[in-house]
């Protein structure tokens, strides 16, 4: 049965969709509008009313990160989801301190800029956020040296997942200078024609 991804390609949806065209498995998008996202039928699917949502046969699954860890582990292909525990473990820290470290901060950001007029806009907290985003950035560019990808030399779901959060920096155009290689992973991974595939979806 093919599976259902819930959410549109401009939500965090896309991080699901990129992963389908990654993984080149059939889909179905049901791309929703927002204030769909609150109907009763909606929530009889995910009682959150949040996208993204992954529907495999009787299988429901919310929450990002766990659709594009689960989706790279049943259908992974040429070590995108990696075979060892460790660097799966690893998969999953990168995918974890995405969500935890850099999601909220960059997200401020970007609302703050595209989604809110301009009476509203709250410029000290975009200057808390964007204090915040150097020390992880730090972190992460400790991690890319000398290395194309998180795990290595391959592009992996780790990549994916992190790619996706830290794809809202281009918006925002922050300026990846301080953190080379950060600036120059973050562009190998947009560059996939997978992300652009995902980002047109319907
Ligand atoms: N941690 C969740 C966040 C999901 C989320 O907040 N999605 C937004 C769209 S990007 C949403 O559905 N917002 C609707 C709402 O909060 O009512 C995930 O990564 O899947």
């Amino acid at each position: 049965m093919t599976i259902k991804i819930y959410g549109p390609a401009a939500s965090r949806a896309a991080r699901a969709l990129w992963i389908v065209h990654e993984l080149d498995i059939p889909f179905e998008h049901v791309a929703l509008e927002m204030k769909d996202l609150k109907t009763a039928d909606y929530l009889k699917i995910n009682p959150n009313g949040k996208v993204p949502m992954l529907v495999d046969g009787d299988f429901k699954l919310f929450e990002s990160m766990a659709i594009n860890i689960y989706l790279a582990t049943k259908h992974n292909k040429n070590g995108f989801m990696p075979a060892s525990l460790e660097d799966q473990a690893l998969c999953n820290q990168w995918s974890f301190w995405g969500m935890t470290e850099v999601e909220k901060p960059l997200l401020t950001v970007l609302i703050d800029m595209f989604m809110t007029a301009p009476d509203k806009r709250k410029p000290e907290a975009v200057a808390d956020a964007l204090k915040a985003l150097p020390k992880p950035f730090g972190v992460l560019n400790g991690a890319l040296q000398g290395r194309d990808y998180l795990l290595g030399s391959s592009f992996t779901v780790a990549d994916l997942n992190l790619a996706s959060i830290m794809s809202w920096a281009k918006p925002i155009k922050f300026d990846f200078a301080p953190f080379p290689n950060v600036g120059a992973w973050l562009d190998r991974c947009l560059a996939r024609p997978t992300y652009k595939a995902a980002r047109s979806t319907k």
